[in-house]
Order: C-alpha cells, then sequence, then structure tokens
C-alpha cells in the first residue's frame, strides 16, 4: 500500500477541482448579488442558453418538463459544472496548470454570457472574473499540497532525486501515470485539509450570501414578468402615431425607441430590485394632508399613455442620450392635488429607493403638461433599469431635476429650503430641455457614392416644438430640411434632406429652430451645467465617379 501513500489519491485531486469550480460558483453568485443579480456567470449562462435554444427546443423541453424546465436546466448546467470539476482536479499540476486553464475558459464563457445580456455594462464582468480568479488560486494551492516536490513546497529532500527529462531547472520529477511511484514526498496531507476546509467554509459562505443576495432579485423578477399593467380607458390613450412621422428612407432613427435601445442614466451600482408590493410612495412635507399611496391604491386610478421624449442634460452634441417612449401612468397634478400643496410650495423633492432625489419646480408639475408617475414603458412594466415599479417622467425638464426613477418619497418643499442630487453638484436647479438637432444617416465617416444621398436626423425642443431645421454643407448656405409630421411638442421631431454629393470631403452642419422662432446657437457649451449647446456636424468622402 505503499504508493497510494506516496502518490496523491485521484479523489483528493477530484476534490481540488470539484472544491476550486464551486468557489467560482459560489464567488461569482455572491459578487453579483452586490453588482447585480443577473451577471452571476450561471444565472446568465442559464438565461442565454434559454434564450437561444431554438423555439422548438424549447417548446419540447417545456412540453416534457412543464414548468419545471427551468430548474431543469438549472441541473443540467450544474451536472456540467460537476463533471467538470473532476476533469479540472484530475489534469492540474503544479508545473502543467491545464485545470487552471479549463477553468478560465469557462470563465470566459460565464463572462461573455454575462456580457451579452440585454442590460449588461461593463461591470457585469466582473462577478465572474472574480470567481474564476478564487477558484484558480484555490487549485494551485490544492494541488500544490498534493504534489509538494513539484510545487516546491517542501523542503528539497526529494526534489532532485527523479530520472526523466526536467526541462525546466530546479529539476523536479516528472510524474508517470502508472510508473512506479519512487521516492517522491507524500502529499502534504495536513496542508491539503486545512486548505480544502477554508474552501468549503468560502463556497458555503459566498453561496448563501449570493442567494440571499440574489433571490429578492429573482422574486422582483418574478412578480414582473406576472405584473399587468393597468388598464387603459380609449379617452386615456396615446395619440396613435402617424406613418409620416419618420421620413420615408431606409435606416432612420425610429420614431418609438425599444426598451433595450432606451439610453440609461443612473448612479446606482446596483439597479435597485423593488417589488410593487414593497413599494409605497409618502407624500408629505408642505401639503394640507400627508398621503401614502401603495400599488393597489395607485393603479386603481386612471391610467394615461402618453408618448414623450426624454432627454438627459449630459448629452453632448449629437449625442444619443435621448430616446422616445408611451409611458403608462398616472397624472401627478392630481396626485400632487390630492395632498393639497400649500401656496408658497414650488418644489417637489422625489427621492428614490436608493437615495438618490430631484427637485422639480411644482409649477411643471401641474401646468396641464402630461407629468406622469409612471409604471409602464412601451406597454410593458418598467424595466428594471428604467425605475421599476414607478418613476416619474415631466415632460420638457431633463431627468436629472424630473425623472426619478425607483421613486419612494415626495416631499413638498421650496426651492430656497431644499436641493437635490446634482443640483449639490454644481448642475442647474432648474432643468428646461434646449433645443438641439442631430444627424442620424449617413453614418459618421461613411464613403458616399456621388449623388443624390438622403441625410436624415431629428431634433427635439420640448414643449414648444421644431418649426425649422436646416442643414449647411461646408461653407455653403443653410438649406431648409424637410421636416417629419410632427407628433407633439413634447417629442423629437425627425427630419430628411437630398444632398446631390458631390466627390471630396464634406462637413455637413444642422441647426434647429423652435417654435419660439429662436435659433439654435452656435457656440459649443458643455453640458455642465445646464445642457449643451452648438450645431452639430458630421464630415464624409464622397467617391469620385
Ligand atoms: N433613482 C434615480 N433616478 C434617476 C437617475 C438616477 O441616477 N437615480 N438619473 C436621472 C437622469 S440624470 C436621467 S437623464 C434619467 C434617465 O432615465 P433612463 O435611465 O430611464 O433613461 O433618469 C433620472 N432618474
Ligand atoms: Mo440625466
Amino acid at each position: 500500500m505503499d504508493s497510494t501513500e506516496q502518490r496523491p489519491r485521484a479523489i483528493a485531486r477530484a476534490a481540488s477541482g470539484l472544491l476550486a469550480t464551486g468557489l467560482a460558483v459560489a464567488v461569482g453568485h455572491a459578487v453579483a448579488g452586490v453588482v447585480t443579480p443577473g451577471s452571476s456567470p450561471f444565472l446568465a449562462v442559464a438565461d442565454s442558453v434559454v434564450d437561444r435554444a431554438p423555439a422548438a427546443v424549447r417548446e419540447v423541453t417545456i412540453d416534457a418538463l412543464g414548468t419545471a424546465d427551468k430548474p431543469a436546466l438549472m441541473i443540467g448546467l450544474a451536472a456540467i459544472l460537476l463533471v467538470t470539476g473532476v476533469v479540472v482536479g484530475l489534469v492540474e499540476r503544479p508545473r502543467r496548470p491545464a485545470g487552471s486553464a479549463v477553468l478560465v475558459v469557462f470563465g470566459l464563457v460565464g463572462m461573455v454570457a454575462a456580457l451579452a445580456r440585454p442590460s449588461a455594462g461593463p461591470l457585469w464582468a466582473v462577478p465572474t472574473l472574480l470567481g474564476v480568479v478564487a477558484a484558480v488560486v484555490a487549485l494551485r494551492a490544492l494541488i500544490g499540497a498534493l504534489f509538494p516536490a513539484e510545487a516546491g513546497t517542501r523542503s528539497a529532500t526529494a526534489t532532485a532525486s527523479d530520472s526523466g527529462p526536467a526541462p525546466t531547472p530546479p529539476p523536479a520529477p516528472t510524474p508517470q501515470p502508472g510508473g512506479p511511484p519512487g521516492d517522491r514526498p507524500a502529499p502534504d496531507r495536513r496542508r491539503f485539509l486545512v486548505l480544502a476546509g477554508s474552501a468549503v467554509a468560502v463556497i458555503a459562505a459566498a453561496g448563501t450570501t449570493g442567494i440571499a443576495l440574489t433571490r429578492r432579485a429573482a422574486d422582483a423578477v418574478a412578480e414582473r414578468t406576472g405584473l399587468r399593467l393597468p388598464r387603459v380607458l380609449a379617452r386615456n390613450a396615446a395619440a396613435p402615431v402617424p406613418p409620416g412621422v419618420t421620413p420615408d428612407a431606409p435606416g432612420v432613427t425610429p420614431f418609438l425607441t425599444d426598451n433595450a435601445e432606451f439610453y440609461r442614466i443612473d448612479t446606482a451600482l446596483r439597479v435597485p430590485s423593488l417589488s410593487t408590493t414593497e413599494w409605497r410612495l409618502r407624500i408629505h412635507g408642505m401639503v394640507e394632508r400627508e398621503i401614502e399611496l401603495d400599488w393597489q391604491t395607485l393603479v386603481e386610478r386612471e391610467a394615461q399613455d402618453r408618448i414623450i421624449t426624454m432627454t438627459c442634460v449630459s448629452n453632448e452634441v449629437g449625442g444619443d442620450l435621448v430616446g422616445t417612449s408611451t409611458w403608462t401612468g398616472f397624472p401627478i397634478a392630481d396626485l400632487l392635488a390630492e395632498a393639497g400643496p400649500l401656496p408658497d410650495a414650488d418644489m417637489l423633492l422625489s427621492t428614490s429607493v436608493d437615495g438618490w432625489t430631484a427637485g422639480t419646480p411644482l409649477e411643471a408639475l401641474t401646468d396641464g403638461r402630461d407629468a406622469l408617475l409612471a409604471v409602464g414603458m412601451n406597454g410593458e412594466p418598467l424595466p428594471f433599469e428604467h425605475g421599476y415599479p414607478v418613476r416619474q417622467i415631466v415632460p420638457g425638464l431633463y431627468g436629472y431635476v424630473s425623472a426619478t426613477k425607483w421613486v419612494v418619497d415626495w416631499e413638498v418643499t421650496r426651492f430656497d429650503q431644499a436641493s437635490a442630487y446634482w443640483t449639490d453638484r454644481g448642475w442647474a436647479e432648474r432643468g428646461p430641455i434646449r433645443t438641439a438637432s442631430r444627424i442620424d444617416r449617413p453614418a459618421p465617416l461613411a464613403e458616399l457614392p456621388p449623388g443624390p444621398t438622403v441625410v436624415a436626423g431629428t431634433a427635439w425642443a420640448q414643449r414648444r416644438g421644431i418649426d425649422r431645421v436646416e442643414v449647411r454643407v461646408d461653407d455653403g448656405p443653410w438649406q431648409d430640411a424637410r421636416l417629419a409630421e410632427e407628433y407633439s411638442v413634447d417629442t423629437w421631431r425627425m427630419w430628411s434632406w437630398v444632398w446631390d454629393a458631390e466627390p471630396g470631403l464634406h462637413t455637413l452642419h444642422v441647426r434647429a429652430t423652435d417654435s419660439t422662432g429662436e435659433v439654435q446657437p452656435e457656440e459649443r457649451r458643455d453640458p455642465v451645467p445646464s445642457g449643451a449647446t452648438g450645431w452639430h456636424n458630421r464630415t464624409f468622402r464622397v467617391a469620385t465617379a
């Protein structure tokens, strides 16, 4: 039995691989719980399998397994991980980190899956990255304890005695499966057991933390999936969108922005998981009556659909922090009226469940515009990133002074008594949206054939509306672009212009005029403190005929 005393048993090596793989999953899951639950490598891979499975396969599995298809998928993935863990442990050697390489490859798969999720950002790579780092460190340490001579972790009693080619100095024994054990040192059992015990402890701690942190989010996801938006009566529907709101040319920006394409701006490192059952809105401060709304008392009111273009104050000239959506919600003016703001109040300080605040002029919320406490976006419950379950939408004001997502508190107050998140950081107290225009096609640096080319884009001046868009080639005269139909003064207005492109390098400029007759100023100013100004331009090379 000498040989089994001396050589690390396969079971110990397999256990090392399993522990390392377990660490990758547990640490990844726990970090994801902190960053954002969907970024858990395990969940991300499961979700992408579900998304990518051909519809037929999906239906067959759902038929065969009923509603258990998701658990079945999880069990399948867990089985793959178990087998992988065993293999990882069996192939790893101190001098030949093949098992570590397998872990890295699996990590890459997890990372790609996480980054490819619809709402992913760069942070979504972090959980997998940390999980794999933890796994490789643990695997190297465990296997090092099992092969102390190779790992060079022991004194040199046996390092020089092995035969065979020794590619790198100092010479060390080369493992020879099936060959005689030789006199390599025994596995360092104590060290191995201590390491394995620590790994088990970390897996247990990280696993339970990860599950606890992601469960809330998973519950909210399940709730959102099953949620029905309040019904909108015909009299509260949005005016239909006529086809004329977009120019009749391929590749133009759509009038309505898909939820997945809609820009996202917030300070939340972790998207809040707030359920409708937890949600409350307290209305207090300078009011006649304090009110507390919950989901039920909110949605029993008459809901409206409104199409509104939102814009971020940080949008650079030509930038894409702007989008148009059909919002389902409840008039903020009515809710405020129930509380009865006192006559000298002039600000609504709204607070998000994550502590972010916005200060909105009460006037903008009560002057008859479609300021909404919104629960739906393009016919769906709000996506989590866009404020599930409840947010504000106020036409004509930049998001930082109006569009509080995950909103839970309204304090009626005064501008001389309160300030909000971005105004505390130097941005303007009031944030009316500036007139802006943008060239969207052709794409930047496009190579164009000479002759007629459709140039197209969008322009916005919420609350005022766009009356004119002009285009200029190089230093030529300003020429009127063709305006698409206006949907409302609160939405962007598309434009197009047919350019008889001549060979050479050309720069196109665009500028808009709002309905008050004010032309966009040429002067370039930064977004800080109250929104960028200046004319957008694009340069194209037109080929010779
Ligand atoms: N809770 C919270 N709400 C917020 C923000 C935020 O950081 N936190 N950012 C605001 C800003 S600056 C903008 S432009 C809009 C963007 O909304 P969107 O991400 O749904 O496009 O949300 C606003 N609401
Ligand atoms: Mo913003």
